[in-house]
């Protein structure tokens, strides 16, 4: 018996023609007007333009002289990258509203994953119409969402029906509609793979799956190949990632008094350990490595880690794993603890792995409380739920877990 799977349900959100757009906001009296955002000149080049100015030829990267020449009543702005970082933050609020996990891609695009809030492609673009809805009535801008299994075909979708789009592209469209695209649509294929895949008469997506594996090989290399021939069937396992920047969670804490007794280092490695689970289960991140962070009164330092055979978001996995590095790893020798953190890293999306088949009971029944513990936190605050033995410590006065 295999655990019962949930269908994936990516978006991928690209705003419509961004800084363009955030200008045209700005300044009402732009609007319907082909509008470049660049610097003028020899050497200058445009960053992006309106869709009424694309109607021209005009493109991103495109040298300004030859996007003159094709639009030259076009309306030139210089851009206004503090503008456009601030509201790119403040899609991100939206965003970070409406899904669990988001991926940001670039300053205007970002996947999102709806997998078991969602629970198909269909219910995947109701949240895309709503989205779309909240973006233009609270920002005053148009977005373009793609919806589908996994992120290569999401990213596909949303340029699909630009601007303003919204397409769904499901396993049963990948034939009809994503075959006949042009290779270079493949994530992977730059212009010398393009070139050398369009010399074997590779065109289309589809040209690809016709081609003999030691042909392709010989272009992409054999695990290049294997990468490209699932894509060009559609497939993409990848997982969407919170936030590239996340790349551990940990916690720690100076001491006024150095510890000592064996207890109060107990209550202390449980207490960062709780805090750095809370952290991972608020961001719907598990980890991998457990590292802990002990600092001598004479000040000598030491970091150890461990790496689990299972991700986790439990206080109880982390505190095992930590507990094991204090007693296995440190050496004391007689002085007392002036500092001590727990953190986690190898982040990745809850439940993103293979769902083990034999998940342990306690395992699960202990994620279960650890999360109806995290709801009532979140309804009456910090200090509404605190574990038994932490009632006893004397050393803490809750400190703010660190994302890095
Ligand atoms: P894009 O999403 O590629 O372009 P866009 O949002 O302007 O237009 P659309 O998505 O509707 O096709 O890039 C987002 C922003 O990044 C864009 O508004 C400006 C900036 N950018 C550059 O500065 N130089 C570039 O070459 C590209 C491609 C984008
Ligand atoms: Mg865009």
């Amino acid at each position: 018996m295999s655990a019962p799977e949930l269908p994936r349900v990516i978006l991928h959100v690209d705003m419509d023609a961004f800084y363009a757009a955030v200008e045209v906001r700005e300044d009402p009296s732009l609007a319907g007007k082909p509008v470049i955002v660049g610097h003028r000149g020899r050497r200058g080049v445009v960053s992006t333009c309106s869709y009424e100015a694309r109607r021209f030829g005009v493109r991103s990267a495109m040298p300004s002289v030859r996007a003159e020449r094709l639009c030259p009543d076009a309306v030139w702005l210089r851009g206004r990258m503090g503008l456009y970082a601030r509201e790119s933050r403040e899609i991100r609020k939206i965003l970070d509203d409406v899904a669990p996990v988001v991926e940001p891609l670039s300053i205007d695009e970002a996947f999102l994953d709806m997998t078991g809030v969602a629970r198909d492609l269909e219910a995947g673009r109701r949240v895309a119409v709503e989205l779309k809805e909240r973006i233009r009535s609270s920002r005053r801008l148009t977005a373009s969402i793609g919806v589908a299994p996994n992120k290569f075909l999401a990213k596909i979708a949303s340029d699909m029906d630009k601007p303003d789009g919204l397409v769904v592209l499901s396993a049963a469209d990948v034939p009809g509609k994503l075959w006949p695209m042009p290779i270079r649509r493949l994530w992977g294929v730059g212009p010398k793979t393009g070139a050398r895949l369009e010399a074997l008469s590779i065109r289309t997506i589809g040209d690809l799956l016709k081609v003999a594996d030691d042909d392709l090989a010989r272009v992409a290399g054999a695990s290049g190949a294997r990468h490209l021939r699932a894509l060009a069937r559609g497939e993409d396992e990848r997982a969407v990632i919170r936030s590239h920047e996340a790349k551990s969670i940990s916690e720690e804490r100076t001491y006024d008094e150095d510890l000592t007794h064996p207890d109060d280092v107990d209550r202390a490695l449980l207490a960062r350990s709780e805090g750095v689970a809370r952290e991972l289960r608020r961001g719907h991140l598990q980890g991998r490595t457990v590292h802990i962070k002990v600092r001598s009164g004479d000040y000598t330092t030491w970091t150890r880690s461990r790496t689990l055979p299972e991700p986790t978001d439990l206080a109880e996995v982390v505190v095992r794993a930590a507990r094991e590095l204090f007693r296995d790893r440190i050496r004391l020798r007689g002085s007392g603890i002036r500092l001590l953190g727990v953190g986690v890293s190898g982040l990745e999306p809850a439940g993103s792995g293979q769902p083990g088949l034999f998940v342990d009971p306690d395992e699960r029944r202990a994620r279960r409380m650890a999360r109806a513990a995290d709801a009532v936190r979140e309804r009456l605050g910090e200090d509404a739920v605190t574990r038994a033995r932490l009632l006893r410590r004397r050393d803490e006065a809750g400190s703010l877990p660190s994302v890095d």
